[in-house]
């Protein structure tokens, strides 16, 4: 599994992501650690063990600061330390404004093409650029404590800048940025203020290689800089950019996940019999059970799902009863106004729908308002025969390659929007348009038609897909790729 580490033998490992790998909190009990869920963490921290490399990121845990030295310094896992933690201190007026603003409140809508949400104020411009400095610091400092050359990493959008700002304190470190959302094109990018969006631009060409989901963010990331950066060259057919003297690259790397685990879990005899209960529960009699797991957030097409959902049970009568829908929410981000009225209506239009078209033994729509464990995730997934996916744009959705992996039984359909990186990479999911109400409906319809032979045929063919591309797939393809083009830099500088 780790034979990808063999990429980063002569060179310290710098991971940087906005989200630290292990929290200290304060608990009933004294300090306890807490390590969040995510695939991303998962791949990541075995890679991290065994090369003991250095993780720079916010220290949010309420013990953080307690259990680390004067530089920020902690050695983690602290039963068996194995690498560093470097954690960069945010003050609530840094966290408002880079975290909940910038990020959040504008590259996120904007990413996502959802301009109604894209909100812009200069204090949290202001505020991104100084953390995404203090990040850059706090690499540098991880590099000039090594001898030998460095791999910078950086995660996602809330670092954008980090990478120019570290090529000017140390010209000679390999930056690499992996961008998990959509990149939009240059109309939508436009709307950021003149000026900040040639800023933004520029504080990502300061990597040598950018990697994005799919092709679609590529070309479009690709066009940006051509429409906004006149002095850069773009080439769209070797993928490279050259910006004042030097390549930077660029390509697709659509990210997925630890298929082998999601299997494990789906298939133990304690899932299998939580999978009958949950069966016995809603999908009793023939009855069909729909499933879908989701952080609360507009992008992710909830409101639209409820919604073909209720025109459906409105207008098929004899699907009333026959049809229960499992959705497993967690709330996200609760301090943007546009996510706490989304949770609101999420449960008020839950209700709503309950109470018209339920029945004393019968609840249309069974809403799990909470983050629930990895075991659970399993037996939701497994239990499910269908899967309905409805982001209105998603990097690449993790959740529809969770629910394949633990489709062991082979029952359920995938009804994927087509506005996903997953549509461009799964084949055999049921493709939908979100926006399209009408077609929405009838796909639910399809979907609950299609016969078990159907069903099958279409899961194998996703689960064979999915079995060579998994997580460490993606993480073998970015090093080696990352590894290639250090290796020409340095015979090019011989
Ligand atoms: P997200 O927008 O968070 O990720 P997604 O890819 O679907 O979207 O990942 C969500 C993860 O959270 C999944 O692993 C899922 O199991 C978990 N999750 C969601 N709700 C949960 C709940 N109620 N309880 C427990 N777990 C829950 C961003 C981008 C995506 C991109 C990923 C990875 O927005 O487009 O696919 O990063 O790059």
């Amino acid at each position: 599994m780790l034979d990808f580490v063999r990429y980063l033998n002569d060179c310290k490992f710098i991971l940087v992501s906005n989200r630290e790998p292990y929290e200290h909190m304060y608990g009933s009990g004294g300090i306890e650690v807490r390590q969040p869920a995510g695939g991303l963490v998962s791949a990541l921290d075995p890679t991290m063990q065994y090369t003991h490399g250095t993780w720079v990121a916010w220290g949010s845990g309420t013990a953080d600061r307690d259990v680390s030295d004067e530089a920020g310094r902690v050695q983690v896992p602290s039963e068996d330390p194995q690498y560093t933690v470097h954690r960069v201190w945010l003050d609530d007026a840094d966290i408002d404004g880079y975290y909940h603003g910038f990020a959040n409140r504008a590259l996120w809508p904007l990413c996502h093409m959802l301009i109604q949400h894209f909100e812009f104020r200069t204090e949290y411009w202001e505020r991104y650029r100084a953390v995404n400095l203090r990040f850059a610091h706090a690499v540098a400092d991880e590099a000039e404590r090594c001898t030998g050359r460095s791999m910078v990493w950086i995660q996602d959008y809330h670092l954008a800048l980090v990478s120019e700002f570290l090529r000017a304190m140390r010209p000679n470190l390999f930056v690499h940025q992996f961008w998990h959302i959509p990149f939009p094109p240059p109309d939508i990018l436009q709307l950021l203020p003149t000026g900040t969006q040639e800023s933004l631009l520029r504080g990502m060409l300061g990597n040598d290689l950018l990697e994005f989901q799919i092709d679609r963010y590529v070309e479009n990331f690709m066009d940006c800089v051509e429409q906004f950066l006149p002095d850069a060259e773009v080439d769209p057919v070797r993928q490279t950019i050259v910006f004042r003297d030097r390549v930077i690259h660029v390509g697709a790397f659509p990210i997925s996940i630890d298929v082998e685990r999601f299997e494990a879990l789906a298939s133990s005899p304690e899932t299998d019999r939580r999978v009958q209960t949950l069966r016995e529960r809603y999908a009793r009699d023939g009855r069909q059970l729909g499933v879908c797991v989701d952080r609360v957030d507009y992008t992710k097409g909830i409101l639209e799902r409820i919604r073909a959902l209720e025109i459906l049970w409105a207008e098929s009568p004899e699907l009333r009863g026959r049809f229960t829908f499992l959705f497993v929410a967690t709330p996200s981000r609760s301090n943007v106004p546009a996510y706490q009225s989304l949770e609101r209506d999420v449960v008020d239009r839950t209700r709503e729908i309950n109470e018209q078209y339920g029945s004393a033994d019968w609840t249309p729509i069974v809403l799990v308002n909470e983050n629930v464990d990895a075991d659970l995730l399993a037996v939701v997934y497994r239990a499910g025969d269908l899967c309905i996916i409805s982001s209105l744009q998603d990097g690449m959705n993790l959740v529809a390659k969770e629910f394949v992996a633990c489709q062991v039984d082979e029952r359920g359909v995938l009804l994927l929007s087509r506005f996903t990186g997953s549509a461009e990479e799964i084949e055999g999911a049921y493709l939908i348009n979100p926006f399209n109400v009408d077609g929405f409906v009838s796909a639910i319809r399809t979907a609950l038609d299609m016969t078990p032979d159907e069903r099958r045929r279409r899961m194998r063919r996703m689960r064979r897909q999915l079995r060579n591309s998994t997580i460490f797939d993606w993480l073998d393809s970015i090093l080696a790729r990352a590894t290639a083009i250090m290796a020409q830099q340095q015979s090019a500088a011989v």
